[in-house]
């Protein structure tokens, strides 16, 4: 297996869609509309994490292409939960590449507390040997969400993926609070939005009698 052959599409892939992402980011900043997107990360998986899942999954080496969705990974960070929704229209509205397959756990959260939205997208990516369809996944999480998941992943690394039942439990709660953060946050929001419509009222108004 020349791995460094296999990867380089990968590479290009996380790349341009990260340049891509990143778009959508300066696009809304440019307007006046608050952007659901905070910052955009990406990687290639690296070759033993590939090795490890593709022999967790059964997955032959030839069929990595085909089978495993996650060897290029783009994640998109957002403020707020209603954001998630707003960047999985923008992305079912593209015309440069095709989703696969939607993951939703932001409602069906998963056993261990982890949320997040995933879509798996099919992505042509242009080289010197002509066009390649690769798959890709990408993940979409509040940065509460985002922050739980860094820490839990880096504990697993730690225990190996055996986090004792004591510290799944405290974890499982941490996820809660996470959960109840971003609650919060969006009625913050909805308040805020409505104070600035008063106030925007209110100074219309004051114009409007000042003219009169
Ligand atoms: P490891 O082994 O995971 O710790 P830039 O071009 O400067 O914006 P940069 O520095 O090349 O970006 O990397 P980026 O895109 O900021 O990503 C940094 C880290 O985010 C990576 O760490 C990954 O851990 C993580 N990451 C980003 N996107 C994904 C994803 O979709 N899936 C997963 N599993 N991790 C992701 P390292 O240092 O590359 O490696
Ligand atoms: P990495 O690069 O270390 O993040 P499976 O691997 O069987 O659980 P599957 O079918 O590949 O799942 O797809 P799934 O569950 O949609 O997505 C797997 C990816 O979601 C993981 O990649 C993580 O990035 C993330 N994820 C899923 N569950 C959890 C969780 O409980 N905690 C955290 N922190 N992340 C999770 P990998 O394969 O672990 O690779």
């Amino acid at each position: 297996m020349n791995w460094e052959e296999f990867l380089a599409p990968y590479k290009q892939a996380v790349n341009e869609l990260k340049v891509k992402l990143k778009g959508i980011r300066d696009q809304f900043e440019k307007s006046d509309e608050h952007t659901p997107v905070e910052f955009v990360t990406g990687r290639v998986k690296p070759i033993p994490s590939i090795l490890d899942k593709a022999k967790r999954k059964d997955i032959p080496t030839d069929k990595l292409r085909e089978e495993m969705h996650d060897i290029a990974g783009l994640r998109v960070m957002c403020q707020f939960v209603e954001d998630i929704n707003r960047v999985i229209q923008h992305l079912r509205n593209r015309r440069d590449f095709d989703i696969v397959e939607e993951r939703d756990y932001v409602t069906n959260q998963k056993e261990s507390g982890y949320r997040s939205y995933h879509v798996v997208v099919r992505y042509p990516v242009q080289t010197i040997s002509g066009e390649q369809m690769l798959l890709v996944e990408i993940q979409i999480r509040t940065l509460a969400m985002n922050f739980w998941a860094t820490i839990e992943h880096s504990l697993n690394y730690k225990y190996n993926k055996k986090i004792p039942n004591n510290i799944q439990r405290r974890l499982q709660r941490a996820a809660e609070a996470a959960s109840r953060l971003d609650d919060e946050m969006s009625e913050i929001r909805v308040e805020i939005k409505e104070a600035q419509k008063v106030f925007m009222q209110k100074k219309e108004n004051e114009k409007k009698n000042a003219e009169n």
